[in-house]
């Protein structure tokens, strides 16, 4: 394990929101702004390359601001740009085979669904879990049926880990998902939707601390 990992509030990343890349890291810029301390990168569609000039663009703004960079999936750009950690979902490479690639000095965190796969997770290694998604997101039922925060009260009691609720969290949401036991929360569109995003990052980080 590389530890905690020392942030509550997940920035994750999505182009798609923007009309162009440079959109995207002034929103990225303005949550740093804002006091936001962790991104990861999440373009898991784009070719090696392209995701490659991303994540050495986010290093950059992260390393000014002092934020952690981890990388979705891509164990190898994550190494090459010398992120801070890697983000692993169901297809990617299971945490334990991870840990022997990136050594002790790289966060883990995986994605889970399921208090048995959190516990799996925190068998292999992970350093934090996400763990969703709690309630409905924008994106339909791309992951599958929301699970409710119950999912974290039980995830709490199986796991020593740091467990962040993930999917359809908003600032409305952030009592009843501490409540819950949530240590943290990932967000994509709640932070870089609006319009104004060093605001709408200000407020989570309000709320978390
Ligand atoms: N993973 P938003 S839900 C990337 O349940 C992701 O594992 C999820 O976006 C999971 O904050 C999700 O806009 C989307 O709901 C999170």
């Amino acid at each position: 394990m590389a530890g905690a990992p020392g942030f509550t509030v997940y920035l994750i990343t999505d182009r798609r929101l923007f009309a162009g890349a440079t959109l995207l890291y002034e929103a990225v810029e303005a949550a740093l702004q804002a006091g936001i301390r962790a991104v990861q990168l999440r373009e898991k569609d784009l070719p090696l390359r392209e995701m490659l000039a991303m994540a050495y663009r986010l290093r950059e703004i992260t390393v000014r601001h002092g934020a952690r960079l981890l990388v979705n999936d891509r164990i190898d750009v994550a190494m090459a740009v010398a992120a801070d950690g890697v983000h692993l979902g169901r297809e990617s490479m299971p945490a334990g085979a991870a840990r022997k690639v990136v050594g002790e000095g790289m966060l883990i965190g995986v994605s889970t669904h399921s208090v048995a796969e959190a516990r799996d997770a925190e068998r292999e290694g992970a350093d934090f879990v996400t763990l969703g998604p709690v309630y409905r997101t924008a994106s339909k039922l791309r992951y599958g049926p929301p699970l409710g925060t119950d999912v974290l009260v039980q995830a709490k009691a199986a796991v020593a880990v740091p467990v962040f609720a993930i999917g359809g969290i908003t600032q409305e949401k952030i009592t009843e998902v501490r409540e819950a036991g949530a240590d943290g929360v990932a967000v994509i569109s709640a932070i870089l939707g609006p319009d104004d995003v060093k605001s709408s990052a200000g407020e989570f980080m309000r709320l978390m601390t």
